[in-house]
């Protein structure tokens, strides 16, 4: 059966890591996300904070539903009461206009 879920299609789009000042330029114009890690595995992360288990559970399920269908995938780290959500671009060996784009998808979840 062909999936109901629509999906993005990187085929034929150039994706590249930003440069330095392209990231602080972007960083500026969100809320909340800031720079980790170093080298190919740099990232721009940010926690978000829930009363209990199942309103993060429920946050992670709605990211992973971004995820699937931006065909775009963060690293995840999760605890009861809390999530940190980490994306950068392997393809690109950094931080891509598509980390961005994903991470104003995940704001939008709760705004
Ligand atoms: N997720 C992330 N975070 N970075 C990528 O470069 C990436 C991805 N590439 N999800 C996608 C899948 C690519 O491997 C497929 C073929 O589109």
């Amino acid at each position: 059966m062909t999936s109901m879920f629509p999906r993005k299609d990187w085929r034929g789009l150039q994706r590249r890591a930003l440069s330095p000042t392209e990231v602080v330029t972007r960083l500026a114009a969100v809320t909340g996300w800031q720079l980790a890690g170093n080298g190919a595995d740099v990232a721009i992360e940010k926690t978000f904070h829930f009363a209990n288990y199942h309103e993060t559970l429920a946050f992670v399920n709605a990211v992973a539903f971004i995820a699937h269908a931006q065909d775009h995938h963060p690293e995840l780290t999760v605890g009861y009461d809390r999530c940190t959500v980490r994306w950068n671009t392997h393809d690109a060996g950094g931080i891509s206009e598509t980390d961005f784009d994903c991470a104003g998808r995940v704001d939008a979840l709760l705004a």
